[in-house]
């Protein structure tokens, strides 16, 4: 692997110095900007993560805000999922579809005043599809993208942690939900959210100033809970189902191939985009669906193209497009689509994987964990 030529196109951020005195290994590129993705030893940043407290920038994790007297409808225009009884300083996770019903971003969405709300965007740029829609409905809204950048603390000690640096208030934020905490005398938004299934919070950093003293606290606080720098990790969000957008599902696929149908109700009082073809889905039903799959047989390369899946016939049924070796559940763990006919948990088939062709099992997700499965 070549090193990555690094430029302005390539945005750092206010964390980043603090990622790289802290050993960053690897870096992916999300949202045109630099995603620490390993400190050298995947396998253990993930068994640490299960049990202590890690910071994460995932200041790539960007913000659109849309801001003005039409922001409520025009997010509800950008999502099948209903929105009717947002509150203040609630999160959702939105699948967010094209005219087709295709996945355009599966962000989370923030209300933080009835005429304010932040997209918290995967990798697609959102803020085009955004400022189109506005410019085109005649919104009578601001969409830009606020210099904001999430700080995640995941991890069964985060809330202790956090506790420490923004005081016992953050103990009373309900998942997906927020508050705005002082630190350094500045209200920072913080919310009990983040793509982990450890649990943990994400504070929205609003001044790149802010950056490293926050960092150097959460630091200085958690020496002896063990905390340390991490990323979003490939082996625990495969365990866990969390859906990576441009791996696991792209414009070519609709929420309810997604897995994502229980966020969608596009037949509710809303003119969502999509929701025509959205109905028609949900009537006929997908004809592929995202499933887990343990895949065996030796530690798989890594899924850069998706990966054939195959029946006992050698027909195509899926495709496999995120993978890797698991130590908690002794198996390479993988996230893909199967063909009706193909996707019942329990179904043996066949991965055309680039060393070799290897069975795999059909699990549902998240991953049961060893100790829950049955029989
Ligand atoms: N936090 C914030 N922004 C984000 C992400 C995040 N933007 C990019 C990316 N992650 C968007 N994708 C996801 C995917 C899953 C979840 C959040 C964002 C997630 N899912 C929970 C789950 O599947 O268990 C539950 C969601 C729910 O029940 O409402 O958290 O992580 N700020």
């Amino acid at each position: 692997m070549t090193n990555i030529a690094l430029s302005r196109r390539l945005r750092g951020t206010p964390f980043t110095r603090r990622v790289e005195e802290a050993g960053v290994a690897a870096y992916t590129v999300y949202n045109h900007m630099l995603l620490p993705a390993s400190f050298g030893d995947p396998e253990g940043e993930c068994a640490h993560l299960k049990e202590h407290v890690q910071v994460w920038d995932v200041a790539v994790e960007r913000q659109v805000e849309v801001f003005g007297p039409d922001a409520e409808k025009m997010v509800q225009l950008m999502t099948p999922r209903d929105l009717g009884k947002a509150e203040v300083n609630q999160c959702f996770y939105i699948p967010m579809v094209d005219e087709r019903g295709g996945m355009l971003n599966d962000p989370v969405a923030i209300k933080l005043a009835p005429d304010r709300f932040w997209i918290s965007i995967a990798d697609s740029d959102v803020l085009y599809w955004a400022k189109g829609l506005a410019y085109g409905f005649r919104f009578e809204v601001e969409v830009f993208e606020p210099d904001v950048s999430p700080l995640a603390v995941q991890g069964p000690k985060a809330e202790t942690l956090m506790a420490r640096v923004f005081g016992d208030a953050v103990r009373d934020i309900r998942f997906f939900r927020g508050r705005h905490l002082s630190f350094e005398g500045r209200d920072l938004f913080v919310a009990r959210s983040g793509y982990s299934k450890q649990g943990g919070f994400e504070i929205y950093v609003d001044d790149f100033d802010l950056g490293e003293p926050l960092w150097d606290a959460l630091f200085a606080a958690g020496e002896d809970l063990s905390v340390r720098a991490g990323g979003p990790n490939l082996i625990e969000r495969i365990e866990g189902g969390l859906l990576s957008y441009g791996n696991d599902m792209t414009r070519e696929n609709t929420p309810y191939e997604c897995g994502l149908g229980r966020f969608c109700d596009p037949w509710g009082s809303i003119g969502c985009v999509g929701r025509d073809a959205l109905i028609r889905v949900e009537r006929d039903g997908p004809s592929r669906v995202i499933r887990g799959l343990r895949i065996h047989g030796e530690r798989v390369p890594p899924c850069r193209t998706p990966w054939p899946i195959l029946s006992d016939g050698g027909e195509r049924v899926g495709q496999v497009t995120s993978a890797v070796w698991s130590p908690a559940f002794d198996t390479n763990v993988a996230i893909g689509m199967l063909d009706r006919g193909y996707w019942e948990p329990g179904r043996t088939v066949w991965i055309d994987a680039p060393d070799e062709t290897r069975p795999a099992e059909v699990t549902t997700l998240p991953f049961e964990k060893p100790d829950e499965q049955r029989g």
